[in-house]
């Protein structure tokens, strides 16, 4: 079982540089006001914050062979890339502040590196309403956290693809897991077809509930080797709880559906590193969906109502 508890890092990547809508940049701030540190503190866990990373501006230029941003971009993921590597060999659990969803490519590709240095097996739980499964030749938008998937499945341009200290793909469609999705392009859904990614979408959620789809998604890595990577985008959760972010897709889980997610995660004992991406103050209230944010890492941590036998 676990026995070494690692010390959390938290890395503030504070870009827009993937996505549309201009905000999720001051993501870490926010996360900071609603007091993520002293809240992860509170549970018995030691908490360091490194400040943000830096990198280039959101030069706000049209797509180029169906990309937006590709160099500056590339800047920035090659920064993650290497916070969470050094994180992860100083024996630390990287908490990634976003920033948009294209910063994950930088650190999967990372842990991805790390774990098969290790021989150590991964597994990535993507929590999001959309797939990000596109490439620039089917991407309707060309920004670039539509790709994260594609990019680390392998299939895209090799600025973004090659990450991995050159190994290619990344990591094998296998590895992955994608929960609450409901809005998926057409040619995205073929291709995530093609790759034979696990995806279970709010219907699945619906027919099944929350606890057999994590039951399901954590299969296995119960008293397990497992390197466990969450990769939470905040638009997964349901915009009336969760305002603040660029992409919102109404039909997402509860609160209470999402607290499950977040204590079946914890009970696994296997997490080792974290994106929290697509937080967007320019269009929260009153930082609320920061706070509720806040509230669902207590959970994930280890936060729990009761003592639980099964601990
Ligand atoms: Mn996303």
């Amino acid at each position: 079982m676990n026995t070494h508890t690692p010390s959390l890092r938290l890395i503030g990547v504070p870009t827009d540089i993937g996505a549309s809508r201009l905000g999720s940049a001051m993501g870490p701030d926010a996360l900071r006001v609603a007091g993520l540190a002293p809240a992860l503190r509170h549970l018995g866990r030691q908490v360091g914050d490194v400040g943000n990373l830096a990198g280039p501006p959101n030069p706000q230029t049209p797509p180029e062979h169906g990309l937006r941003h590709l160099a500056p971009a590339r800047t920035w993921m090659e920064g993650v890339h290497r916070a969470v590597g050094q994180a992860l060999a100083d024996g630390e659990l990287p908490l990634m502040l976003g920033g948009d969803h294209s910063l994950a490519m930088g650190s999967i590709s990372a842990v991805a590196s790390h774990c098969r240095d290790r021989g150590q097996a991964l597994r990535v739980v993507w929590l999001d309403a959309h797939a990000d499964c596109n490439t620039p030749d089917i991407s309707p938008s060309g920004n670039l956290h539509g790709m994260p998937v594609a990019s680390l499945c392998g299939l895209g341009p090799s600025p973004l693809t090659a990450l991995s200290g050159g190994h290619h793909p990344a990591l094998p469609a296998s590895a992955l897991c994608q929960i609450g999705l409901r809005s998926v392009d057409e040619q995205e859904k073929r291709l995530l077809h093609g790759l034979g990614i696990e995806v279970y979408d709010m219907r699945a959620i619906d027919e099944l509930g929350m606890r057999e789809v994590m039951r399901r998604a954590l299969d296995g890595l119960h008293g397990s080797d497992t390197h466990l990577h969450l990769s939470f985008d905040v638009d997964f959760l349901d915009p009336d709880i969760a305002p603040g972010t660029g992409t919102p897709v109404r039909g997402g889980p509860s609160y209470r559906e999402a607290q499950l997610c977040m204590e079946m995660l914890a009970d696994t004992g296997r997490l080792g590193s974290l994106d929290l991406v697509e937080l967007n103050p320019a269009l929260d209230l009153r930082n609320q969906t920061a706070e509720l944010v806040v509230d669902l890492l207590e959970s994930l941590f280890g936060k729990s109502t009761l003592v639980r036998a099964d601990r």
